[in-house]
């Protein structure tokens, strides 16, 4: 009972839409999403946010609103010549654009942060009454044994402790759940990836950390009391596990999708090689031009899914 969601592993409504699995909502008169800036009493959800399909998530506001701006290109949507509203900006911690059936979130850095708004963000979608969503997360990541700038489609999440779970403590006893991720999704992402791309697409594990440097078993944070040869045998070790990227979010983002009966995605570009060092040293046009891979690559799910229906 360890599990938010014990029983389908999609909790639908027949129609589709998400079905949350909480009761006390049912007595709220209105629902303040507070990171969102939103609310179910002064803004109609169902007529601005009901048409949404996809929802993609990542770190920094500028790239969700790069994410948007493309998306709007890749689409050719009315708003690729309008300037994008940031529609949380009354709350001011995160960006989040509309741009047709796409949503583009920003969620900053961390676990907490994440779950804060992608709670929120799979609130909305109920309260909007939006039809088979499915949301992406694209990040950054340092890669195992891969080429920098390769972009990973995660097959599952995994957490410190190397265990296939995000573990949160609820009334002072920790609950696990699984960091399970739509494998269909993830298949047909990678399935995607071209010829002439000039980087490669693998599929593999991909490890949350809940910090960057001792977390992620770097040897360059202000602490560090193993040895160089510690952290290759743990690295090593995620390797053998099937972990090709280490970054920050991903087995909580996988744990609450699931739960929340929601496919989800998550593509992540490598920025460099842990099997060789630690130090994030290309320059600034070149992570640019790196971090335009994700959004390439669900870019293209995304225009697929268009085309196909
Ligand atoms: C990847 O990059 C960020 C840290 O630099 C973090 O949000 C993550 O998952
Ligand atoms: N983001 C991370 O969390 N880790 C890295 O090594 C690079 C980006």
């Amino acid at each position: 009972w360890n599990e938010l969601n014990p029983g389908k592993e999609y909790p639908r409504n027949n129609d589709g839409t998400i079905k949350l699995l909480n009761k006390h909502l049912l007595e709220l008169n209105v629902d303040i999403l507070y990171h969102l800036g939103l609310d179910t009493q002064n803004y109609d959800l169902p007529a601005m946010f009901g048409d949404v399909k996809f929802v993609c998530m990542g770190g920094t506001k500028y790239r969700m609103r790069d994410f948007a701006q493309y998306i709007a290109e890749l689409l050719d949507l009315p708003e690729k010549n309008k300037k994008l509203v940031n529609l949380t900006k009354h709350s001011q911690r995160y960006a989040m654009y509309k741009v047709g059936p796409v949503l583009s979130v920003s969620h900053g850095i961390g676990v907490p942060s994440m779950t804060t708004v992608l709670q929120e963000v799979i609130k909305l979608l109920a309260y909007a009454k939006v039809k088979d969503p499915i949301i992406f997360r694209i990040g950054t990541s340092g890669g195992l044994d891969i080429p920098p700038g390769s972009v990973v489609v995660s097959s599952f999440g995994l957490n410190g402790n190397l265990g296939k779970t995000y573990d949160i403590p609820v009334l002072g006893k920790t609950r696990q759940l699984p960091s399970i991720l739509d494998s269909r999704v993830c298949q047909e992402v990678h399935s995607l990836s071209a010829d002439n791309d000039d980087f490669n697409t693998y599929i593999g594990g991909t490890m949350g950390a809940d910090d960057f440097y001792i977390g992620q078993g770097r040897l360059d944070g202000p602490f560090c009391d193993y040895t160089q040869a510690d952290k290759m045998a743990f690295l090593n070790t995620l390797k053998d596990l099937g972990v090709r990227n280490i970054e920050m979010e991903a087995n909580a983002f996988a744990a609450y999708t699931r739960a929340a009966g929601i496919r989800a995605g998550i593509i992540c570009v490598t920025f460099l090689n842990r099997l060789l060092g630690d130090q994030v040293t290309p320059n600034k046009t070149t992570l640019n031009e790196w971090q335009k891979r994700p959004m390439i690559v669900a870019g293209r799910y995304i225009a697929k899914y268009f085309e196909d229906i």
